[in-house]
């Protein structure tokens, strides 16, 4: 019995360890934040992404934290490197064929919750791009919450890997280090 109480414990600190390596190696980037009724949204791990330096489109990824007590509407970007920007999801058909398709009447984000917008989910799409983008280059944008609006300054970054992180992960991440 104290065998079994000891390789749990063990097992558990090495779980911190890990984590707190991870965590080291994985610093949170911060954008944008917007004060609403006390509380704050914020918007963090923002990037661009671009097929090509010459490509037509583009996409942007982030993560929107939801700190307040009520319900928030995402409902469009502005920006002034692309002819359209819009909030476009990933939908895969029944042969399993993915397909993009604009979310017309915005996102709503639950209080208290986290949205991640992320490749092969929810994203922004840059339509007709006024100019090249190449990595490292900075991509001003305006996100509108309902009269609100958060300017972020995002980088292209071509080179980032699909996000990994699970649910259960990001879990444990809050209880241990709050975040
Ligand atoms: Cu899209």
């Amino acid at each position: 019995m104290r065998k079994i109480f000891y390789t749990f414990f063990i097992a558990f600190l090495a779980i911190i360890v890990v984590l707190r390596i991870y965590s080291v190696g994985h610093q949170k980037t911060y954008h944008a934040a917007l004060q609403l009724n006390h509380n704050l949204l914020k918007i963090s791990e923002a990037y661009v992404r671009v097929v090509s330096p010459n490509a037509k489109s583009g996409a942007i990824f982030f993560t929107i934290e939801n700190g307040t007590d009520s319900e928030v509407l995402l409902s469009g970007v502005k920006t002034a490197v692309a002819k359209r920007a819009e909030l476009h999801s990933h939908k895969e058909n029944k042969n399993g064929v993915m397909s993009m398709m604009k979310i017309e009447s915005g996102v709503k984000i639950a209080p208290n919750s986290v949205a991640v917008f992320k490749r092969g989910g929810q994203h922004i799409m840059l339509m007709g791009l006024n100019q090249s983008l190449e990595n490292g280059d900075i991509v001003p944008i305006e996100l509108i919450f309902q009269d609100q609006f958060a300017q972020l300054n995002i980088t292209v970054d071509n080179d980032r890997l699909v996000e990994h992180s699970s649910h259960w992960w990001d879990y444990i991440k809050k209880i241990i280090f709050n975040r």
